[in-house]
């Protein structure tokens, strides 16, 4: 079962205090980098008990429950460790739950969940894998004060065929009996210094025929600039995932600013995983201040809080302590989130509604 903070008097409360009751909006949290130290040591006694031996994993355990700054190069090889640990449907549907439970106790109230469907021999096929996250999807819906969609990633250093086998998988959902309107959109990720973005264009254009929203990770890193500029110019993208490269101010940008301005293309702000993989050398550095000061749509969101050790409130506090934001600049974050979401428009009307309420409250 879920708990909810309770709201306390205002003035008694601390600044993370109150962006742990702040109602909140998730927008880019993928699953596996989502675990929390206690899911990862349930999932490795699960492993050890299955492999008969203790000596295989121990090493796993340390390298996980530190919380220290990693390079990207690093951070994928927790995400390997993480995928082996997470090879079945159990495992699966044990790692969606915990991480929901999460988030609603963290004061989530709508949380766009990714992930990559996998494909492993013997265990599970990638339907199987989709299917058995929305479940427990449904299942967590029941019992915590929390909305939970999904968006199916693709992984860039799968390569395109897996990328099309994903897109038609995705398809299936768009029509089905029991899941439909949950898969709200696809996302595009994995580690930016594998592959060529560009190379993924005729997929995404595709996914847009079909009707998929699309948040796809843009110049996380200096090397991104020409595949960011293919990307962009092609119109395909619904939101932003980091574009810590895409303002020219730190001479390595391509400058599309005036184009996502124009279109008001939300970006999802991910500050702890961007300093934390040296992407960005520190929180004042970040490029957060100024798109907020153009009023741009932002989406503060935890990107993996397991591997960054981070919650959603904390992100939220990182960014009122660093940049000085008002309450209200807080709560227009909040509801900035809200109409960056993939929802169709009805559901955005009542999700819209209940985070006034719960602003409300705290005012
Ligand atoms: C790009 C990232 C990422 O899909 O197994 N992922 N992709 N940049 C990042 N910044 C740190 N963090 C996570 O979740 C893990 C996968 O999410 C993507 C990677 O493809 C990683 O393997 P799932 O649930």
């Amino acid at each position: 079962m879920c708990t909810w903070h309770r709201l306390i008097p205002k003035e008694q409360m601390d600044l993370l205090t109150y962006c742990r009751n702040l109602p909140k909006v998730e927008l880019h949290a993928h699953l596996t980098g989502s675990l929390s130290d206690d899911t990862v040591l349930q999932l490795l006694e699960a492993k050890e008990k299955e492999l008969g031996s203790k000596n295989s994993l121990c090493s796993a355990k340390i390298t996980i429950s530190k919380g220290h700054q990693r390079s990207l190069d690093e951070c994928f090889r927790v995400f390997e460790l993480l995928h082996s640990l997470t090879d079945s449907l159990e495992a699966i549907r044990k790692i969606t739950q915990n991480v929901i439970q999460e988030f609603a106790e963290d004061g989530v109230r709508y949380l766009e969940l990714r992930t990559t469907p996998k494909n492993i021999l013997g265990k599970m096929t990638k339907k199987e894998y989709v299917d058995t996250v929305l479940e427990a999807m449904i299942n967590e819906m029941k019992t915590c004060r929390i909305m939970v969609r999904l968006l199916v990633s693709v992984d860039r250093g799968r390569g395109v065929e897996d990328a099309w086998s994903t897109l038609s998988l995705a398809k299936q959902y768009l029509d089905h009996d029991v899941f439909k309107g949950l898969l709200v959109g696809i996302d595009v990720s994995g580690n930016p210094n594998k592959g060529n973005l560009a190379d993924y264009i005729p997929i995404l254009k595709e996914a847009k025929k079909c009707g998929f929203k699309l948040a796809v990770h843009l110049a996380e890193v200096k090397s991104c600039v020409e595949e960011t500029d293919a990307v962009l110019q092609n119109g395909l993208v619904d939101r932003i995932g980091h574009g810590t490269y895409l303002l020219d101010n730190n001479g390595y940008g391509i400058n599309n600013q005036d184009m996502i301005l124009k279109h008001h293309i939300p970006i999802e702000i991910c500050l702890s995983s961007n300093v934390k993989t040296e992407s960005v050398s520190s929180f004042e550095d970040h490029h957060f201040p100024v798109w907020h000061a153009l009023k741009h749509p932002l989406a503060v969101s935890t990107d993996d809080k397991g591997v960054f050790s981070t919650t959603l409130s904390n992100e939220y506090y990182i960014c009122a302590k660093t940049f000085n934001l008002s309450e209200k600049d807080i709560h227009e974050l909040c509801l900035h989130a809200v109409e960056a979401t993939f929802l169709p428009s009805s559901d955005k009307d009542i999700l819209r509604q209940m985070v006034k309420d719960d602003l409300s409250k705290l005012m």
